[in-house]
């Protein structure tokens, strides 16, 4: 049993401050509260129990983690933290005997979408495992008044719709108004010069912002240790007030500066979409890169005077992705021209201190911002990191490996290239540590992506694969499961991933293998009714559940999924004896508003879901669901009900992923290509316990390197499968809910199929044919699902922390 912090004695104790709470916040009795308010009370009153924690959870002279990220893809906390404080089933019954229902209670909550997806939640997740970890890890990011979009589906087509997650205010927030810093933007920089010859620069006039942090306490597990996201927000600095305006009945223009200073934290851009040049994400990006650094530093101040040079003996900053890069030429900013430190030691401080996390290997993805924009707006930063620049380029001769081209190298390396700024070798140049997420992805880094670099310094690279916590996405997110997993081997597994091996034992045990199939039915059940309510469509839940859940991108090859459902009912129509394992495919996720062939292939999912379900010839085979509006908390629905888990991206362009993750912590069993971390589930879990299909890594690049891959070969070649799909994707098979998919047919056809879905078709249908025949011998199926939780304790994102703590963060 883990001791955990008390914060309720019992039921009368919590019942009493409870109640306490309900008149002292909204001053009603417990009975007058709704259900939202309910919930809001005792979600305050978590969090001040966190919020005391807070202070006394580290002592003064630890080394602090702050982890910048523009997402935080946190969800619902509630359910989260009474598991974490072991509290959670005595609020349940004491909550039942009040009349009300904790479950219940907990779905009022708002599940915040201040992220896009894998990127956001990991930050969630190593939140959680720092807390954990025990060590003083803080986030640093954006507070989003709208985070990512609602989605729709209207006719099959996504629609987007405003995430008001404030509506209701969000209790775990407090503003910290004393805490606000200033930030300049479109100043100019002014020299100074001193009798003795000496000089230094100031940055005057444009605009400032003022910085306001909101701070979310993070509660780790036990409750032993609190930390804190804290999430910025910006206001005018002034009430910079158009009078003139106002009385002449402008009153867009007396507020003008009020709005383009709140833009700043208005929304939450899309990270996979390429969308990039855009100056309020700039803008964004600065305001948290320079208001968490100033704050940083007037903490270290505090506590260890203006021994700057030591900063990187107590302070990581951590930063994720090229989103914060600017990390560390705003450090050198502040040092040189506050603090008065040299320039030569401010680089050595801000290279001991920073460290850095690339997410993708996608050419489109790497961020650039055009020179121009981005020293009008930061004129004195950009002076750093011009200076950066040339100094790099003067030391690229001694720098450079043997037999490396010293053009090619530079052209590759330089922060400043063809009139832009190039944000993944400033994060580089700055940084004492670049991982990747996975070690397929770390080895593409090093080989391809960023090899001078690599060449160079080899020893700067490394790998730190991604992990989730395993206390959301299997404790929370499956108790069926978890009950019985406790049941067999002790509830230590929830403070140690690791000891889910001792299930091994389990693996013959045929009573524990039957009862993972009643705990699976619950979760089906679950399922189906959310799937019912929300999309109307009918789940059998004695089906397979096939589970495909992620952002929508060409390289996830959600595609290759369709050509799979429309094969089988091919071949069920022309052949009624057609035997295959009945099967629900699941599809959920996101598309950004602006990329066009994502939005497409959600309506041609949705478009297949209307022809197979109402087809009686083939739905009691198969049937196809769209579960709209991906998020935390119904991922947490689908995780726990799935019986695979469709990780199919093309070998070589999915990072990590860690849905895959997710679901084989849940006893999912993957089908999946060699990419990202399958490789190294994969590895963990054994041949017999996962299936893999298709083209590997090195033969994908020797298929795109000979350039003798032809979309029309694949469809002549095999008129009779994959060329009829292709065809029906605009002869009107598909159209009846909102017409043809022309630009699908042509993303294939006259794009060549830049994500070789033709190529790995007849692999990925047969190795679904040989996963799903195995189907049937239940106890077989179980104890496969079964060594796939037991080895999923690698995957915890508790074990990715402690590897970034000993390897980059060096506490
Ligand atoms: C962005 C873009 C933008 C332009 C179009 C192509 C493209 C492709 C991917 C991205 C992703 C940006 C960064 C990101 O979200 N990466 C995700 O990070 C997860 C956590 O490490 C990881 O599990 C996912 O594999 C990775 O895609």
């Amino acid at each position: 049993m883990a001791t955990y912090q008390q914060i309720f004695k019992d039921k009368k104790d919590f019942e009493e401050q409870y109640r306490a709470a309900c008149q002292a916040e909204l001053g009603k009795t417990f009975e007058q509260c709704s259900l939202l308010e309910q919930f809001q009370v005792l979600a305050k009153l978590v969090a001040s129990k966190g919020n005391a924690q807070l202070p006394v959870s580290h002592t003064t002279d630890e080394k602090k983690v702050y982890y910048f990220s523009l997402e935080f893809l946190i969800g619902p906390l509630l359910d989260n933290y009474l598991i974490n404080y072991g509290a959670r089933d005595l609020v349940a019954d004491a909550m039942k005997d009040m009349g009300s229902d904790l479950d219940a209670v907990c779905r009022q909550e708002v599940d915040p979408g201040l992220g896009n997806g894998g990127l956001g939640r990991l930050a969630a997740c190593f939140l959680a495992s720092m807390a954990h970890n025990g060590i003083a890890g803080y986030g640093n990011g954006m507070r989003y008044r709208y985070g990512l979009f609602h989605q729709d589906i209207e006719g099959g087509r996504q629609v987007e719709t405003t995430d008001n997650w404030l509506a209701n205010g969000f209790p775990w927030e407090t503003r910290k108004d004393a805490s606000a810093v200033l930030v300049r933007f479109n100043g100019h920089v002014v020299r100074h010069e001193g009798a003795d010859g000496k000089y230094w620069f100031t940055e005057e006039g444009g605009d400032l912002v003022r910085a306001v942090p909101y701070d979310v306490p993070i509660i780790g597990y036990a409750g032993k240790v609190v930390n804190k996201l804290r999430l910025w927000s910006a206001e005018p600095a002034s009430e910079d007030f158009d009078l003139d305006a106002f009385n002449d009945g402008d009153y867009a223009k007396a507020n003008k500066f009020r709005s383009d200073v709140e833009a700043i934290s208005t929304i939450l851009y899309p990270n996979d979409a390429g969308e990039h040049g855009r100056l309020l994400r700039l803008k964004q990006e600065y305001l948290f890169v320079s208001a968490g650094l100033q704050t940083i530093l007037r903490t270290y101040e505090k506590q260890y005077g203006p021994k700057w040079e030591d900063l990187g003996k107590h302070v990581c900053v951590h930063t994720n992705d090229t989103h914060p890069a600017m990390c560390g030429p705003e450090l050198m900013r502040i040092l040189v021209d506050e603090k008065g430190v040299d320039f030569d030691l401010a680089f050595k401080i801000a290279h001991e201190t920073v460290s850095f996390t690339n997410h993708t290997v996608m050419p489109e993805a790497l961020e650039k911002w055009p020179i121009n924009t981005f020293r009008n707006l930061l004129p004195r930063l950009y002076m750093f990191i011009e200076e950066i620049d040339r100094r790099w380029r003067d030391g690229l001769s001694e720098k450079l490996a043997e037999g490396a081209n010293w053009n090619d190298v530079l052209r590759n390396t330089a922060i400043l290239w063809d009139g832009q700024v190039r944000m993944a070798n400033l994060s580089i140049i700055f940084s004492h540590s670049v991982n990747g997420v996975s070690a397929l992805h770390s080895d593409i880094l090093k080989r391809e992506t960023f090899h001078d670099f690599a060449q160079m310094e080899p020893g700067l690279f490394n790998n730190k694969t991604n992990g989730v916590t395993h206390r959301r996405f299997l404790r929370e997110a499956n108790p069926s499961y978890s009950k019985i997993i406790t049941e067999a081997i002790g509830e230590g597994w929830l403070n140690d991933a690791d000891e889910l091996k001792k299930l091994e034992a389990f693996e013959s045990d045929a009573s524990f293998l039957s009862s993972m199939d009643e705990a699976k039915k619950v979760n089906k059940e679950r399922l189906a009714a959310y799937v019912k309510e929300t999309s109307g469509i009918v789940l059998d839940t004695n089906m397979v559940f096939d589970v495909q859940v992620k952002r929508f991108h060409a390289y996830k090859r959600q595609l290759l999924s369709v050509f799979k459902v429309l094969d089988l009912r091919n071949r069920i129509l022309d052949d009624p004896n057609f035997e295959i394992q009945p099967t629900a495919f699941i599809f959920s996720g996101k598309a950004a508003q602006s990329y066009t062939f994502a939005k497409e292939v959600i309506r041609l999912i949705n478009s297949l879901a209307d022809v197979v379900n109402n087809d009686f010839r083939v739905n009691e085979k198969i049937r196809v669901a769209f579960v709209p509006n991906f998020a935390v908390s119904n991922a947490q629905y689908i995780y726990s009900a799935a019986d695979i888990s469709e990780q199919i991206s093309l070998a070589g362009t999915e990072a990590s992923g860690t849905s895959n993750m997710k679901l084989m912590m849940n006893g999912a069993l993957t089908l999946g290509t060699l990419d990202g971390s399958n490789v190294e589930i994969s590895e963990l879990v054994g041949p017999e316990n996962i299936k893999i299909f298709g083209m590997k890594t090195e033969e994908v690049e020797e298929l795109q390197r000979s350039g003798r891959y032809y979309a029309w070969d694949m469809y002549n070649n095999d008129r009779g499968r994959t060329g009829r799909i292709v065809d029906q994707l605009t002869d009107g098979t598909l159209a009846n809910l909102s017409g043809n998919f022309e630009s699908v047919h042509d993303h294939l056809m006259v794009e060549n199929d830049p994500y070789l879905v033709m190529a790995d078709f007849h692999s990925y249908v047969r190795a679904w044919e040989e996963l799903t025949a195995g189907y049937s011998d239940r106890a077989a199926w179980n104890k496969s699902a079964l060594h796939n939780t037991a080895n999923a304790g690698f995957f915890s994102s508790d074990r990715t922390i402690a590897e970034y703590t000993a390897d980059i963060w060096h506490i």
